[in-house]
């Protein structure tokens, strides 16, 4: 059913606890957790707790869910005192855009210089 967590996912295990991960945030709906490969002095990946594909299958099926992960990447921003400098909020989107994971996520990225367009 459409938003079940996944038995092959990792971003689901992270949810349900069964894979560890550095959490920055929580909400009702969000999981907020530093990304273990960061490119920037802030990356942190914010989820939505139910299982979409990629951030568009998700705004199209729970809108209000989607707007909280951008809500609580705004949030962690301004917690994490990037948002003075400016910072980048990202949704890979497809493997040929760099999409590795199939749980939809936002990137959140600052901390230093960001160029554009990016690679
Ligand atoms: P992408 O947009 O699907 O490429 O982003 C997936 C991210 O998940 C990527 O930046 C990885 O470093 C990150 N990640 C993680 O934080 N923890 C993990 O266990 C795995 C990937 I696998």
């Amino acid at each position: 059913m459409a938003g079940e967590p996944q038995a092959d996912c990792l971003f689901c295990k992270i949810v349900a606890g069964s894979i560890p991960a550095t959490v920055v945030g929580e909400t009702e709906t969000t999981l907020a957790f530093r990304d273990i490969n960061p490119q920037a002095p802030t990356h942190v990946l914010v989820i939505p707790r139910v299982h979409y594909p990629d951030a568009a299958s998700l705004a199209a099926a729970e809108p209000a869910v989607a707007a909280d992960v951008l809500a609580e990447a705004g949030r962690i921003a301004a917690e994490e005192k990037i948002d003075g400098h400016g910072y980048r909020i990202v949704f890979n989107t497809g493997a040929g855009a760099g999409q590795t994971v199939f749980h939809a996520h936002a990137h959140l990225i600052g901390g230093r210089g960001l160029q554009w367009p990016p690679g």
